[in-house]
């Protein structure tokens, strides 16, 4: 492959799409090589396939607000690769929300869902709708709006999405109940549903347990070990929260926790139960403030208006959205000495963030493998309700570690250099494309 040209061509086709850029460029970068050993991806054009979503979906979405005003968002479903399974991706809703973003998560996810190794392609969606402020009608009309348009495009083995940023259990409740109101079908059409109605246990907790199990694996890779650890996360949402639990559970010190507004400090440990719950009970109020935290748990403090990252750690992981560490957060890190750094927002760190941290050995995984555990119990909601059977927690759990060690050893197998450092970004992008591009081959001239 020419990846100079190849970077061009990307950046001509999407010149307004700066996330979409960044992301197709990583990976670009980090597959060059092993495209150029493989000689059979060029023949098939594989790599400029994957570059091109397979369709993306655009829609309005009108509903009236609780002053009797109509109100009008944009909604998107980017369905970018169906090669190993159906279109598989989170749903999210924030105002932040624009075609570039649905275009660079869903391309992230095709490569996410391959590396769970489980049958899921990668899609997509969202809203520019901010939940902020919105009372629980105004959602539920938003939410039943956005399926009305949505519901067309998807299907248990078509297109599967759950939640992300904005959309959590009420959300996918509100949105399922209008998909079968529509349909007339009780079918597995989303994942993230409550238990009683076709959910999965531990799929609240999936993404952060995921994501510490991976980082056990980059901690054993370094023959080092979880406990007394002193860890900071930013965000305070799902991800988060369940980020928080496992790392208590495992005896890790998490002293800093981030919103919008700031982050709070708290040297006492984010370790109770009560603290942890805590989280989840402001997320779930959907104001976007960490603050309250402080005013509620006398050891914590509130440090406004400033990132997390300035506080010294040796374990610090992305739980909020996408850029939220950048090179200067990156270079702060390593004077305060960190050690490991875990994207478990998609794309949490800019493209230069990544590169200070590798340049001084940092120990550092990309979202796409360390929060791989949400869409990977996803994918195991899918398998229980496709038998209408439930499984245990345990034995979800013990399915979510399985998975988790295998990307682990995945991306150690595609990523180690030859001085031993392991590139976890490389070691991702090339484990996730083999299985893709692979199957394309397979599927003739389809996409
Ligand atoms: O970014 C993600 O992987 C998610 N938001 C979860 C997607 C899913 O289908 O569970």
């Amino acid at each position: 492959m020419d990846l100079k040209k190849l970077i061009a061509d990307v950046k001509a086709k999407n010149p307004d799409q700066p996330l979409y850029i960044q992301a197709a460029t990583e990976v670009l970068e980090t597959i060059n090589d092993f495209v150029n050993e493989n000689p059979k991806y060029d023949k098939y054009s594989i790599v400029e396939r994957i570059l091109e979503p397979e369709r993306i979906i655009k829609f309005k979405v009108t509903w009236v607000d609780d002053n009797g005003k109509i109100q009008i968002n944009r909604g998107y479903r980017v369905q970018h690769n169906m090669a190993i399974g159906p279109y598989k991706g989170g749903i999210r809703f924030h105002p932040t929300v624009t075609e570039d973003t649905m275009k660079f998560l869903a391309f992230e996810q095709t490569f996410k869902n391959s590396l769970t190794t489980l049958p899921m392609g990668g899609g997509k969606g969202g809203s520019d709708f901010d939940p902020k402020g919105k009372s629980e009608g105004e959602v539920m009309r938003f939410c039943q709006s956005f399926m009305t348009e949505l519901q067309k495009y998807i299907g248990a083995d078509t297109d599967v999405p759950a939640g992300d940023i904005g959309v959590g259990g009420r959300e996918i409740g509100f949105m399922y109940g209008q998909y079968k109101r529509l349909r007339g079908e009780h079918t597995g059409v989303l994942t993230g549903k409550g238990l009683e109605w076709g959910g999965s246990l531990i799929r609240p907790e999936a993404t952060g347990f995921g994501a510490v199990y991976f980082l056990q694996g980059m901690l054993a890779a370094k023959k080092d070990k979880i406990q007394g650890k002193r860890c900071i996360i930013s965000g305070f949402g799902n991800v988060a929260w369940g980020t928080a639990l496992k790392l208590a559970e495992l005896g890790a010190k998490l002293v800093a926790i981030s919103g919008p507004d700031g982050y709070i400090i708290d040297e006492a440990g984010i370790n109770t139960p009560e603290k942890i719950a805590y989280m989840d009970e402001l997320n779930a109020t959907r104001n976007n403030v960490v603050e309250p935290f402080a005013k509620k748990f006398k050891t914590a403090k509130f440090v406004k208006g400033k990132k997390v990252w300035e506080v010294p750690c040796e374990i610090a992981m992305t739980c909020a959205i996408q850029n939220e560490l950048n090179a200067d957060d990156a270079k702060k890190l390593i004077e305060n000495k960190v050690k490991y750094v875990v994207e478990v927002s998609n794309m949490g760190c800019t493209a230069d963030a990544v590169t200070t941290l590798q340049k001084k050995k940092v120990s550092f995984a990309p979202g796409k493998a360390a929060n791989a555990g949400g869409v990977a119990t996803s994918g195991l909601e899918m398998s229980q309700n496709a038998e209408h059977l439930s499984w245990t927690a345990e034995e979800v759990d013990a399915k979510l570690h399985n998975i988790m060690k295998n990307i682990h050893d995945n991306c150690v197998k595609y990523g180690t250099e030859k001085n031993g450092y392991i590139n976890y970004v490389k070691g991702a992008n090339i484990a996730g494309f083999i299985k893709v591009a692979d199957a394309m081959i397979a599927q003739g001239v389809a996409y």
